[in-house]
């Protein structure tokens, strides 16, 4: 968008710097985000908004006010990759309300209510947006998908009361602890993963959605290490400098929820210390999991060690980075590969007496 100022109401353009300053003055933080140019748009975009609710006003169409501010809202998501979804929302309800305080100067009589109250349904729009993230294809479908979508949302607005009470209410209403965990939890943080890489959300929101989980996750812990234990022991871990360490967690839960005793060693195992651990607590199985393939070298190597060291341990591996793998477990001398924790509690239960 590019406007010839020239052309522009000298008292409009004064108008604008007021609001400008304003905004400005209000919220300090505004000097760092912005440079030069993004200033000068910012300013071209005062005058673009004068217009949108000058219209608006003079037609009588709330509508046209509020659509052009959703417009607006992902327009300056798209160009402030820098910025997060929630302080660009900020940044424009401050300004909504910046641009209330000087409806006198762009109205009169009673358009400087209607105006005040469109700008309030701006505010109200632009809120409501924050959520409206386009999520991708897979995240909308199968089991739970209300309950996920709910959760992405309360962690995208780092509601942790809330995104702690939505997984609460998922286990009082009955959905089994292995679709919170594979249905709503993983896929949930896949698509946070998602979001991340498309730049939609910042470093520091990915971050806390893990560490939010993280904690959620550990609200089971009563529930899941009470349950009648069975004389049956697996060993988890990630290979490698593995950090990613949620998935062999859930592993290993969802193994202590089924009556095994589980040794989760997290992340970033050496091999010679797994082979040891093995050595000590004597599992029947050792679950390997990988996400990053640059590890997949690493899990074979301790795979090919753990075979010389303790043969009669039955080995699975999985984690994402198999999935990015023509297969490559087939040539590996493993157990068992699957995708999900509760495909190897249905194949380990059956092959552990
Ligand atoms: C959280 C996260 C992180 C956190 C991890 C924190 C932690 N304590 O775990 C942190 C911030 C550390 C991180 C760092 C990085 N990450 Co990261 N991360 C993620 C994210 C968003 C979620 C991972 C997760 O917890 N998933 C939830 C769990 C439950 O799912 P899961 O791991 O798939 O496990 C399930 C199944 O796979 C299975 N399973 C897992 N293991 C096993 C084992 C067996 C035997 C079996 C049967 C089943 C099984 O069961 C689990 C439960 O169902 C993913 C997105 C994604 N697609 O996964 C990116 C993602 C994996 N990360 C990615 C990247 C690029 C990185 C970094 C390189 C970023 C950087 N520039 O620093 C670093 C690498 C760090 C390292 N050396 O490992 C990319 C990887 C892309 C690629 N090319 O492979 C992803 C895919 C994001 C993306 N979409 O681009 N990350």
């Amino acid at each position: 968008m590019s406007l010839l100022l020239s052309s522009i109401d000298p008292k409009l353009i004064t108008l604008a710097q007021k609001v400008f300053d304003r905004q400005f003055a209000t919220d300090p933080k505004l000097s760092i985000e912005m440079d030069e140019r993004r200033k000068q748009l910012m300013f071209q975009d005062i005058l673009y908004n004068f217009s949108f609710l000058t219209t608006a006003v003079n037609l009588q169409d709330e509508n046209i006010f509020s659509n052009y501010a959703v417009w607006l809202f992902e327009l300056l998501c798209n160009l402030m990759k820098d910025l997060d979804r929630d302080r660009i929302k900020v940044q424009m309800v401050d300004h909504y309300q910046v641009l209330s305080l000087f409806a006198d100067e762009l109205f009169k009589g009673e358009q400087i209510d209607l105006a005040k109250s469109y700008l309030q349904k701006a505010i109200l729009v632009t809120e409501d947006a924050v959520d409206n993230i386009e999520v991708s294809q897979q995240f909308l479908q199968g089991r739970h998908v209300p309950i996920r979508k709910a959760y992405l949302n309360a962690l995208l607005r780092s509601d942790t009361a809330k995104a702690t009470q939505i997984i609460r209410d998922a286990e009082s209403s009955g959905i089994p602890l292995e679709e919170i965990y594979e249905d709503i939890i993983r896929l949930t943080m896949l698509e946070v993963g998602e979001l991340w890489h498309q730049n939609k959300i910042t470093v520091d929101k990915e971050h806390y959605c893990t560490s939010t989980t993280q904690m959620i996750l550990s609200l089971f812990y009563p529930t899941i290490f009470s349950q009648p234990s069975k004389p049956k022991k697996i060993v988890t871990c990630c290979i490698g400098s593995e950090l990613h360490e949620m998935g062999g967690r859930m592993v290993s839960d969802l193994f202590e929820y089924h009556g095994w005793e589980s040794i989760f060693l997290g992340s970033a195992v050496p091999t010679n210390a797994l082979v040891h651990a093995i050595g000590e607590h004597k599992p029947n199985l050792v679950a390997l999991s990988v996400t990053m393939p640059q590890y997949l070298g690493l899990c074979h190597e301790a795979v090919l060690a753990i075979r010389k060291a303790h043969p009669a341990t039955l080995i699975a591996v999985g984690g994402r980075a198999f999935s990015t793998s023509n297969k490559i477990y087939e040539r590996w001398p493993v157990d068992i590969h699957t995708d999900l924790a509760t495909e190897l509690i249905d194949w380990a239960d059956k092959v552990v007496k």
